[in-house]
């Protein structure tokens, strides 16, 4: 029988990290749609992100984006970001929008060029000993367009020289988050396109290397819940950036696209135990929201994810394992449909009020005038984007 007391405590001590490059525009090779009351500082993307905790209660943390989020003195956007009630998560680097990386940046043939690349990898290390984060997201680019275009083999020997640097500068308390994509911006060959390789060169670095898995970034039909199982059993997972897709990297709200497929990620999580943030998973959310109002879509996707979450911890697992092991195909699966197919709006509900939040956030954000104070506030200057 599930023990909806643990639930409810696991649920209100859940914790989602924001993307500060959401709050900002963003949009396709197409267009970017600007959006009036879009932040213009990494100290008003702080302050929005900072909403999105005050009206979901489990999203304490975000990530930022460097250079997006430079700024001259990060011990004082920390203290700023404190002061809001939220801390400062995840430094992503960006080694993926400098004319210099267009043959790569680190696995970059020009050895010039990897030098440029590397040092901004330990610059953001830097960042993160001023900021206090432990965790040094990186995601590269790096890739071919065509075969013969460069040796796959020297490249990976670059990227592993350049991330064995990096890891070697790692304090104590730091780790690397490795994130790997099948394609784009390189359309033939990746240089971590996939988990396999970002796992192999994290098992060569070390114990303070984890694989990222961000849900957008695999083929059409790649079951992702064996890659989050298998991972979590090598005690490798560090990291999701959690948003949706139906196609490509389409970035969308967490949940949108395939509210089933993030349930059953979220089951293997709770499966291996590794809810609890003390067991160290970063959950993020990554994703652009290039039509839709961003603070609510932010917080609509945090509310989507503890909907998959409460429908994973509301799983009988006794009756699983004995429809399992008995090979009752038919019961199994209709157990883990069970869960899913769980209405937990009632039950979040309840959650959000015993942390004393209304228990509709994304109304209760409607009803807080902050999207109209934002608009008519943040008038001048330049709003921020990927400037891409
Ligand atoms: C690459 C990616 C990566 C970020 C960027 C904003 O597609 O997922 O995580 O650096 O988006
Ligand atoms: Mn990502």
């Amino acid at each position: 029988m599930t023990d909806l007391a643990a639930v409810k405590r696991a649920l209100a001590a859940q914790r989602i990290e924001t993307p500060s490059w959401a709050f900002g525009n963003s949009g396709t090779r197409f267009k970017v749609f600007a959006q009036p009351g879009v932040p213009r500082t990494p100290h008003e993307k702080i302050a929005d992100a900072a909403v999105v905790h005050r009206f979901t209660g489990v999203a304490p943390t975000v990530a930022l984006h460097i250079p997006w989020d430079k700024v001259d003195d990060y011990a004082e956007l920390t203290a700023y970001a404190k002061s809001l009630g939220v801390g400062v998560g995840a430094i992503n680097t960006n080694v993926f929008q400098d004319d210099d990386y267009k043959l790569g940046s680190v696995t970059n043939p020009d050895p010039a060029v990897r030098r440029k690349a590397t040092d901004h990898l330990l610059e953001a290390i830097g960042i993160m000993d001023q900021t206090g984060s432990r965790d040094l997201k990186l995601w590269f680019s790096d890739g071919i367009n065509y075969p013969g275009q460069d040796d796959l083999t020297n490249r990976q020997d670059r990227l592993a020289a350049a991330l064995r640097e990096t890891y070697d500068r790692l304090g104590p308390d730091q780790r690397i988050l490795l994130e790997y994509k099948l394609f784009e911006p390189a359309f033939y060959a990746t240089d971590i396109p996939d988990w396999g390789t970002s796992y192999a060169h994290c098992l060569e670095l070390g114990e303070k290397a984890t694989v990222c898995i961000d849900t957008g970034h695999h083929a059409p039909g790649t079951n992702i819940e064996f890659i989050v199982a298998f991972l979590l059993r090598q005690k490798k997972l560090g990291a999701f950036d959690f948003n949706s897709r139906f196609y490509a990297d389409d970035d969308l709200m967490a949940g949108a696209a395939d509210p089933f497929q993030l349930f059953r990620i979220m089951y293997e999580i709770v499966r291996g135990g590794a809810l609890d943030p003390a067991y160290g998973i970063n959950f993020m959310l990554d994703q652009c929201h290039n039509i839709e109002a961003k603070i609510p879509a932010i917080i609509r996707s945090v509310m989507n994810i503890q909907e998959a979450t409460a429908k994973a911890l509301l799983v009988d697992r006794d009756a699983l394992a004995a429809a399992q092991n008995s090979g009752d195909v038919l019961d199994s699966n209709a157990v883990l449909m069970d869960a899913y197919n769980t209405d937990v709006r009632p039950l979040l509900a309840e959650v959000r009020t015993d942390l004393g939040l209304d228990p509709d956030p994304v109304a209760a954000y409607k009803r807080s005038g902050y999207q109209e104070q934002i608009v008519a506030d943040r008038v001048g200057g330049t709003q921020a984007g990927w400037g891409a």
